[in-house]
């Protein structure tokens, strides 16, 4: 195990060691509902901080009636310790096949798997904002900014990581400050001591190595949230962009993948087992995930195989028979607002490279 692998596991898949961008070899992933810590994907924009909780404090502020500072252990105490079991994703998960389209320099060119999904424990963030007492019924429209220790650099810049999510968002009891990750504390690379979780939302508002809470009448004007993490038209790029213009994300969409199988694999004919995972963002239900072995021509739905709540992913299953040649896989989900997935990846690219869930495509060879 390298020095820079925080602790991961041996065939975690290193993108970048500076700052440390790595995630799970595909065929590891979706194995089973909760991902080992070791295999959960780590997104980070900066430097991994190794905070001294001693010295922690996070700080409540902005239009609140009492500001706030607590050390770890006057959160742990002093509010009610919950679970809550969630998938992250990445806004910028299966950014490589919008490359193949047309490049996106200066992104990373994840795979499917900037997805992970954990049992995390901490206290709801409105319980907190409670306890500053934000005045939930005259504030519905402002928003709650958080802030990373961990500091990036862009645009000739050093500042710290941060984004919001709007109040509503914040007031709902799935949204928690969170300090364990599958029954320990998080680790280094995940946020220690304490990390935003935002399930439903894309994995950049849940701020990792939390320092600041401030609830303020607009969004976030950190650079993660008015320039990166906007969603633009297909024709925008870096010449023509204007920042204000892009949607600034937060629900995740619908999207399907498979995970058995990789581009050009080949297979012994008989019984083939297609398996993969979906998820349907903003808490909605994935209600059913279709296979097609001829590239979309015909259909099967897949088995369903696990209901670990509308935070969590669906994983699925479906055994196909099928005779040596050429196959293309593809999968495509709905979900409970019959929202579903566009067939090209074409159709959804952007010169930032967010949320593609075009229906995932693997050509396998079954001999
Ligand atoms: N402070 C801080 N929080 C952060 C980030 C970061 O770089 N700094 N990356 C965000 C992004 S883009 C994602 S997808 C998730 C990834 O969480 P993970 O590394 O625990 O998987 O953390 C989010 N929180
Ligand atoms: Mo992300």
């Amino acid at each position: 195990m390298s020095k820079t692998n925080f602790g991961k596991h041996s065939d975690f898949v290193v993108k970048q060691e500076n700052p440390f961008n790595a995630s799970p070899p595909v065929k590891l992933l979706g194995r089973s509902s909760v991902t080992p810590t070791e295999l959960f994907f780590v997104r980070s924009h900066g430097d991994v901080p190794m905070v001294n909780v001693d010295g922690y404090r996070l700080a409540v502020n902005g239009n609140v009636s009492k500001s706030l500072s607590l050390s770890l252990n006057e959160l742990k105490n002093n509010f009610e310790r919950v679970e809550v079991s969630a998938t992250l994703q990445c806004a910028g998960n299966r950014r490589e096949e919008l490359i193949a389209v047309q490049p996106i320099p200066h992104e990373l060119p994840w795979g499917v798997e900037a997805i992970s999904h954990a049992a995390w424990v901490g206290v709801r963030l409105r319980d907190v904002l409670a306890a500053a007492g934000v005045d939930s019924e005259a504030s519905l429209h402002q928003h709650v900014d958080f802030g990373g220790l961990d500091e990036a650099e862009r645009l000739n810049t050093r500042f710290n990581f941060g984004g919001s999510i709007p109040l509503t968002k914040a007031l709902n009891a799935e949204v928690i400050l969170a300090y364990e990750m599958n029954g320990e504390p998080l680790m280094p690379a995940h946020g220690f001591p304490l990390r935003a979780l935002v399930p439903g939302f894309i994995g950049a508002r849940s701020v990792k190595w939390l320092e600041r809470i401030t609830v303020q009448d607009e969004p976030s004007q950190n650079y993660f949230q008015r320039h990166a993490y906007r969603l633009f038209a297909p024709q925008i790029g870096p010449e023509t962009v204007n920042w204000d213009e892009g949607i600034m994300l937060s629900e995740m969409n619908v999207t399907s993948v498979i995970c058995s199988h990789v581009e050009e694999e080949q297979v012994a004919s008989g019984v083939v087992t297609v398996q993969g995972y979906s998820i349907a963002g903003g808490g909605r239900d994935v209600m059913r995930v279709d296979v097609s072995c001829d590239g979309g021509e015909s259909w099967t739905a897949a088995k369903l195989l696990n209901d670990a709540g509308p935070w969590a992913w669906t994983l699925w299953k479906l055994e196909l028979e099928l005779k040596p040649g050429k196959y293309q896989l593809v999968v495509r989900a709905v979900d409970s607002a019959i929202n579903s997935q566009s067939a090209e990846v074409a159709q959804v690219w952007n010169f930032k490279g967010y949320m593609n869930n075009a229906w995932h495509r693997v050509n396998i060879i079954v001999e």
